[in-house]
């Protein structure tokens, strides 16, 4: 780096420390919580230098510093919730004080400036365009498929192709990715892929770029003039959007050509009636539906429906092939309640508890966003009596209330009876530090959706394969990549067509 850009930041530094020691005292007199060391300019960045991901940093704090605890990341006032009574009293009872999120440079970058449903500050419009994506996603639509008979179809076309995959090892998560990214294409774009589609293969190339520079707790997220400085980082944030521009872009103007507002087929011409409707009903948000604000919440439904389906999907698979016992156990109750001269339906749901207790087993020891996406108040406030200033971020981390000791017996083993009661039915959660999807006013918009997915795929699935590792390739764990989302890595599996699905075909 030359001599000038070092003499910048040097100044630079200078001026926001000057500045934020003026702008971010606390308040005298309230109730502060204990915080890690702390140092003018940097925060606490020198306690969390550490190999460690983040969700495991924070957790092992806990030890010290409590379920409750505060920290600076740079000139930011975090605080770090690792206890379900804290994070219950953020999310949910005082839901609507915490519902604010953080203005930063890539998230800034990936919801078109706070645009969309994910990174979008509550607003009677992020509110509107919440509920528009669930009454699509969950009312019943006349004439058109229902979620349900639209990942069925998708679950039994998978399960088609696989037949055709039993002679050797499958690398399984692109397979997964492809189904999945065909029911929520449906959903968006009423549109699917080929598995070899070259625009289905720029779709995870994209994905993965945003998810390996998003919100990583990079420095560039903490001292937002470093964006004024060459970074790579940012570069390749700007590369993966601007092909996500281009496919989103095309799919949107088709839409917009073929629009007929009394044929809605997607997500895509629900959003542009609402658009169309704005311009004579002055009670809907009008200019918070512009192209652009369409095209952060396509872009936050598409990429969160393909992104967090995948990994959960995966993980569960993966528990599959370790626990052949439980593989089993679900096919029984799936032979015993279904068996084979149908497709298994959502009403089975009620039947198949084996398999309810191993979806939920998944979404408690595996969460796909282990540190959720941070709060921040919106005005002064507090947690656990303690005092907060408005401007906070709450950091919840779902990884140590899922796996806190003290709720959970041995909450590193994958054990689906936790979650069975004496006679074998799958109950409510046993303890109250389950979370999966968040809570309150922010909850997960596609929990019902991916509830669905992941117990509709697995039945189909089951019901026709059991899956093993391939010969010598037998694992005991999955590498995992820390970013916004933990992404699993990857891995192979041996399909086996089932004997008697193949005795039964329907
Ligand atoms: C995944 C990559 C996409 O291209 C863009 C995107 C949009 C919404 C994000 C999602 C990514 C990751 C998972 C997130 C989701 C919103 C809610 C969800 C963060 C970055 C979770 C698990 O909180």
């Amino acid at each position: 780096m030359d001599l000038i850009v070092i003499t910048l930041i040097i100044t630079v530094s200078f001026v926001i420390l000057s500045f934020t020691s003026l702008v971010h005292k606390k308040p005298k007199g309230g109730k502060y919580l204990k915080s890690l060391p702390s140092f003018p300019f940097i925060g606490s960045l020198l306690s969390l230098r550490s190999n460690l991901p983040a969700h495991l940093l924070l957790q092992s704090f806990q030890k010290d510093y409590g379920d409750l605890f505060s920290l600076m990341i740079g000139h930011q006032y975090v605080v770090v919730i690792n206890h379900y009574r804290y994070a219950k009293e953020v999310l949910a009872k005082k839901g609507m004080i915490f519902a604010g999120r953080a203005n930063t440079v890539t998230t800034n970058l990936l919801s078109r400036d706070g645009k969309g449903i994910a990174f979008a500050n509550i607003s009677p419009a992020w509110r509107f365009h919440r509920k528009l994506v669930h009454s699509h996603f969950y009312t019943a639509r006349s004439g058109k498929e229902t979620l349900e008979e639209i990942i069925c179809k998708e679950a039994a076309l998978i399960c088609s192709n696989f037949e055709q995959l039993v002679a050797s090892p499958v690398d399984i998560m692109i397979n997964l990715t492809w189904f999945l990214a065909n029911v929520i294409g449906m959903l968006c774009f009423n549109s699917t892929h080929e598995r070899d589609d070259p625009e289905f293969l720029k779709v995870l190339k994209y994905k993965q770029g945003i998810v390996e520079t998003v919100r990583g707790g990079h420095l560039l997220d903490t001292f937002s003039w470093l964006k004024y400085f060459p970074s790579e980082r940012l570069q390749a944030l700007k590369r993966s959007l601007a092909i996500r521009e281009s496919i989103l872009t095309k799919k949107f103007e088709e839409h917009k050509a073929n629009f007929k507002s009394d044929s809605v087929k997607d997500l895509t011409d629900a959003m542009l009636k609402a658009q169309e409707n704005a311009k004579t009903n002055s009670l809907l948000p009008g200019p918070q539906l512009t192209d652009d604000h369409l095209m952060a919440t396509m872009g936050d439904i598409y990429g969160a429906g393909l992104e967090t389906m995948s990994i959960i999907h995966t993980w569960l698979l993966f528990y599959l092939l370790l626990h052949p016992e439980i593989q089993s156990k679900i096919q029984e109750e799936i032979d015993n309640n279904i068996g084979f001269e149908r497709a298994p339906k959502l009403s089975d749901r009620k039947n198949l508890h084996f398999l309810n207790a191993t979806i939920s087993e998944t979404l408690r020891i595996q969460p796909v966003a282990p540190l959720l996406i941070p709060h921040v108040a919106l005005v002064d406030t507090s947690i656990g009596g303690y005092t907060i200033p408005k401007g906070t971020q709450v950091t919840i981390n779902l990884w140590a209330i899922h796996h806190d000791e003290k709720e959970w017996k041995n909450p590193g083993v994958f054990d689906p009876t936790r979650f069975l009661s004496k006679e074998g039915k799958h109950t409510h959660p046993p303890s109250p530090s389950f979370m999966p999807f968040g809570a309150g006013p922010r909850i997960c918009v596609g929990e019902a959706l991916t509830k669905m997915q992941l117990f509709l795929f697995f039945a189909t699935f089951l019901q026709r394969f059991s899956v093993e590792f391939p010969p010598g390739q037998q694992l005991t764990d999955l590498k995992r990549k820390f970013r916004i989302v933990q992404q699993p890595g990857d891995f192979k599996v041996q399909l086996k067509s089932r004997k008697k699905w193949r005795g039964c075909t329907p």
